[in-house]
């Protein structure tokens, strides 16, 4: 007879007699007997009707069976139906999140940054060019001289910058004619400061053809014994450049987002759901994009419905992430319409209030699985997006059934978020604010783009509001801790999820889910005492340091 989880048994030993007591090696058959496996299931966990709707901090990963090392478990997993990632990490299309600089180091590190739209076209195109055009250790945008250039010019530009080397065109711009380098010994000691550069330069060049990979340019580079590689193309035409003071820095990134056959990063952009949007996003796809997002806190409307519709037809190639939704029918709209993948969240994020504002949304673990097991019936992706405030969190997330996470606050303090750090209360935080807040809808009306951001101008509507007269706020404006280079966080975010995965007992993400979804995998509500138990606690004081 199978033995219940309630059993009298189950209590243990001390009530039985000495000739009951089972061999030690009879414990995996023994287990055999019980009825179910420790913990709960994911429908037993997600029962709203005895368990409400939960959050990620509702619950916890029973742990399972390590057979492996840590480094061993892949997270690799798609993002939309034809396009996948190594890192399961996606950044926020916030403007005080994302830009090209965050886009290009998350994409190095396997994952993938949205370039958010609060901004001019042009100027969203222009990041999505940079992302598309950045090669890992070569300068994309090197400053050039024109030959008319003068040497007190070049000497003037080596004391701002505080480097010397520049490569000289035959426009003074990149993509034009690479006709000399200007060294530091070439303008040093030169008398006549008035002269131009094109009387002083190097015409000695050694050159390297455009698609040179980073190991052959750096191989050139330290044979070569110069300063600096310039890269041009069949045209002799400059298109990067190659320092040997990087060449140290130059690592490689094994895990990039880069399409099959591609040597570029992936490049993905949101953008809203009004007529304007439409141009847009051609220029974008000018650019080169590779995913769009719909931005968009109430993903089920006619507009995102027509959106979708539109972009599958005209823009076979580009694939379109929708949402933000909640429910099984919102998600089931946008399928019909044919999205490649989903977004899901209502409320969670961070600088958010939509729920106490709007009284709608849903608690992100409930949201996640609800949307994400039916959209696997299409094979559509899902991104769990808002609410991630740690590693745990992130696990959480991808048990739930989504394929990515997506995260605004968490990456905000880095780096590469737009904007500098600044002190407050003798802490080093950054600005990070919801797109919804007052403050980002009045620089969007008012043209200014945000207060940290290099882009400017008025971009396109997340929330309806925004075209009314009275702004009705469904996000706050503030600040997160500095938290150093993504090229450190986001490395330790990845080993956080391999060793929990590993604790799980899963070796890869398809692992996990199919353990969720066959029962294997298991769960446990957490009460409010068990969250506080999970927590530091009793400490009288402590540092809390998350990664070395
Ligand atoms: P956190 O990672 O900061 O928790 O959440 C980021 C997510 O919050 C974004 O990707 C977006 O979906 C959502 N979000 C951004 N601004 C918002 C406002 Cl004003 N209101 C509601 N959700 C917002």
């Amino acid at each position: 007879m199978p033995i219940t989880n309630g059993d009298a048994m189950f209590g243990g030993a001390p009530l039985l007699s000495k000739q009951q007591i089972l061999p030690h090696q009879k414990a995996i058959e023994v287990l055999k007997e019980y009825e179910s496996r420790d913990g709960l299931n994911i429908d037993q966990l997600l029962d709203s009707n005895k368990n409400g709707a939960l959050t990620y901090n509702d619950f916890l990963v029973l742990p399972g069976y390590i057979g492996f090392a840590a480094s061993d478990v892949t997270l690799d997993s798609p993002v939309t139906k034809r396009i996948s990632l190594k890192t399961p990490l996606l950044s926020s299309p916030m403007d005080t999140v994302t830009e090209d600089n965050m886009a290009i180091h998350l994409a190095l590190l396997g994952g993938l940054g949205v370039i958010h739209h609060n901004c001019s076209a042009d100027d969203q195109a222009d990041m999505v060019r940079k992302v598309k055009r950045y090669e890992n250790g070569f300068i994309s945008d090197p400053v050039c001289l024109s030959p008319k250039t003068t040497v007190a010019e070049a000497v003037a530009l080596r004391d701002q910058l505080g480097f010397g080397g520049f490569p000289v065109t035959e426009d003074g711009q990149l993509r034009s004619k690479l006709i000399g380098i200007v060294t530091n010994r070439d303008i040093q000691f030169h008398d006549n400061l008035e002269e131009p550069v094109s009387e002083v330069m190097s015409k000695d060049l050694v050159t390297a053809p455009a698609g040179t990979t980073l190991a052959e340019a750096n191989d050139v580079l330290r044979q070569s014994k110069k300063g600096k590689l310039p890269i041009v193309d069949s045209n002799g035409n400059l298109v990067s450049l190659l320092s040997r003071t990087d060449l140290m820095k130059n690592h490689n990134y094994p895990l990039a987002s880069k399409l099959p056959h591609s040597k570029q990063l992936i490049a993905a952009a949101a953008i809203g759901t009004r007529p304007d949007d439409k141009t847009r996003l051609q220029k974008l796809v000018d650019a080169g994009l590779d995913v769009v997002i719909l931005d968009s806190s109430q993903g089920n409307s006619l507009y995102q419905v027509g959106m979708v519709k539109y972009i599958k037809e005209t823009y076979p190639g580009l694939d379109v992430i929708a949402g933000n939704v909640v429910t099984r029918e919102q998600a089931a709209t946008l399928i019909a319409a044919g999205a490649d993948g989903l977004r899901i969240g209502m409320g969670s994020g961070s600088a958010c209030i939509t729920q106490e504002v709007m009284a709608v949304g849903r608690p992100q673990a409930t949201a996640v699985r609800a949307v994400a097991s039916f959209a696997a019936r299409f094979g559509v992706p899902c991104i769990a997006d808002g609410g991630i405030q740690n590693v745990g969190h992130i696990v959480k997330g991808l048990a739930m059934g989504a394929s990515t996470v997506m995260m605004g606050g968490l990456l905000a303090g880095t780096t590469e978020s737009p904007g500098l750090s600044f002190v407050r209360d003798g802490k080093l935080v950054k600005a990070y604010r919801g797109m919804g807040s007052i403050d980002a809808m009045e620089d969007k009306k008012a043209g200014a783009g945000a207060a940290n951001s290099k882009a400017s101008n008025a971009g396109t509507a997340r929330y309806f509001s925004e075209g009314d007269r009275l702004l009705v706020a469904q996000g706050v404006s503030g600040s997160v801790l500095d938290r150093g280079s993504v090229t450190k966080f986001v490395p330790y975010l990845i080993a956080g999820v391999q060793h929990s995965m590993q604790d799980i007992g899963v070796k890869s993400l398809v692992a996990l889910r199919e353990g969720v979804n066959d029962g294997t995998v298991r769960f446990e509500l957490r009460t409010v005492s068990a969250q506080a138990e999970g927590n530091v606690h009793g400490l009288h004081s402590y540092d809390k340091k998350l990664y070395s």
